[in-house]
C-alpha cells in the first residue's frame, strides 16, 4: 500500500497526472502535433491491442498518421483471432524504421520489460503494470492498480467524448476480460465501470468467438488419437499422445477431458522435442496437481503448478526407459505409484 502511494505521489510530483479524466486527456494530446507521424509500440496481446487502436482513435484527427507495431510474433489462437476478425493494422517492429517517426507512444508496457522498447526514446507511456521507475517521457500515466490498461483508455476516450465504434469495444471488452481473468483476478471499480460502458457497445457473439478459438484444423487429429488411447481408471482419465508439435494441445485435451462427469483426474501426455511433457487436471478441492505432479516427476524434471492445474516436463534421458516407448500405461503406471 506504502508504495503504491509512493509510486502515485511521484508520478505526481513529476508528471502531474493524478488528475482528473479530462486534465490527463489534454496532458496526453498536448504532446502531440498536427504534422506528427506517431508510432505506437505494444507488447501484443489483447489488452495491448485494444489500448493502440484507442490511441489510433484519439488521435486520428490530431497528427498525419498512426502505426502500431509491435516486436513479439502473435501465436495464441485467441489472439490471432481477434486481429483477424477485427482487421487491427499492425506492423513488426523491426519492419518500421524508428527515424520516420516523429513521436512513439508506449501502451500496456514500461520501457524495461523489453530491451526492444528500452532503445526507444518514448513521448508517452501509458501502462498498468507496477511502476518500474525512471520513465523519461514527456508524459507518463501509470495506474498500476487497474486490472486492465483498457480502462484508462476508455477513460481517456469518454473524457475526449470519442464513442468508440463496434470493433473498438469489443476490443476493449475482450482486454478487461482478460486482463482481469473475468474479474477474477485484481481490479478496481473503474474497471466495471468501464466494461458496463462498453457492454453496450460490443459485440459479445465475436468475443465469444475470441474465447473459444483455441484449436488449429490440424490438431483436430489429436482428439482422434486422445480418445483411442484413453484409459480409465478410478475416476482417473489417463491418456499419452505420443510426439505432438506443440504441448498446447495437450492443454486443450486435458481442459476437454475435464468436462466429463465424475472425473477427479486427468493426465495428457506427450512428446514434444527431447521432452515429455504432463499436463495435469482436478478439481483442486483436497487434491492439489501441483504437489502431485511434483511428487511423480519433481526428481527427474520440472514439475508443478496450482491446486487444480498442473504440468510437469522431464527430458526422456531421465526416465530411463532402455529401448521401451512411453506409453499411456506407463503414465498411468507412474501415476499410480504416487495415488491412494
Ligand atoms: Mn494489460
Amino acid at each position: 500500500m506504502a508504495k503504491k502511494t509512493k509510486n502515485c505521489a511521484f508520478i505526481k510530483k513529476k508528471m502531474n497526472t493524478c488528475r482528473s479524466a479530462r486534465a490527463r486527456l489534454e496532458g496526453f494530446l498536448e504532446v502531440f502535433e498536427k504534422d506528427d507521424n506517431v508510432l505506437v509500440c505494444i507488447n501484443a496481446d489483447p489488452d495491448a491491442l485494444a489500448c493502440a487502436l484507442a490511441i489510433k482513435k484519439l488521435l486520428r484527427y490530431r497528427v498525419k498518421s498512426v502505426v502500431i507495431a509491435h516486436p513479439n510474433e502473435i501465436r495464441r489462437l485467441n489472439n490471432v483471432a481477434m486481429v483477424e476478425r477485427l482487421k487491427i493494422p499492425l506492423g513488426r517492429l523491426h519492419n518500421v524504421s524508428l527515424k520516420d517517426f516523429t513521436k512513439k507512444v508506449l501502451v500496456d508496457s514500461q520501457p524495461n520489460h523489453l530491451p526492444v522498447f528500452e532503445k526507444i526514446d518514448f513521448d508517452a507511456i501509458i501502462d498498468h503494470h507496477p511502476y518500474t521507475g525512471g520513465l523519461e517521457a514527456a508524459f507518463v500515466d501509470v495506474r498500476s492498480q487497474y486490472g486492465a490498461c483498457s480502462t484508462m483508455l476508455v477513460e481517456y476516450l469518454r473524457a475526449a467524448h470519442l464513442k468508440p465504434s463496434v470493433a473498438l469495444a469489443t476490443a476493449l471488452f475482450y482486454a478487461i476480460k482478460v486482463d482481469t481473468h473475468d474479474f477474477s483476478k485484481q481490479s478496481v471499480l473503474a474497471d466495471g465501470v468501464s466494461f458496463r460502458y462498453l457492454f453496450n457497445i460490443a459485440n459479445r457473439n465475436l468475443v465469444k468467438k475470441f474465447e473459444l478459438t483455441d484449436l488449429r484444423r490440424s490438431e483436430l487429429k489429436y482428439f482422434h488419437l486422445g480418445l483411442s488411447e484413453l484409459k480409465y481408471s478410478k475416476g482417473r482419465f489417463y491418456s499419452h499422445l505420443g510426439k505432438v508439435r506443440s504441448p498446447d494441445i495437450l492443454v486443450n485435451i486435458a481442459d476437454f477431458l475435464n468436462h466429463v462427469d465424475k472425473i477427479d483426474w486427468v493426465m495428457v501426455s506427450g512428446i514434444h522435442g527431447e521432452k515429455l511433457v504432463v499436463i495435469f487436471r482436478c478439481d483442486g478441492y483436497r487434491k492439489s496437481a501441483g504437489k502431485l505432479a511434483s511428487k511423480i516427476f519433481g526428481s527427474v524434471g520440472s514439475a508443478g503448478g496450482h491446486k487444480e492445474a498442473a504440468r510437469a516436463e522431464v527430458p526422456l534421458k531421465n526416465l530411463s526407459l532402455g529401448d521401451k516407448e512411453f506409453t499411456t500405461q506407463t503414465l498411468k503406471r507412474l501415476a499410480t505409484r504416487h495415488m491412494k
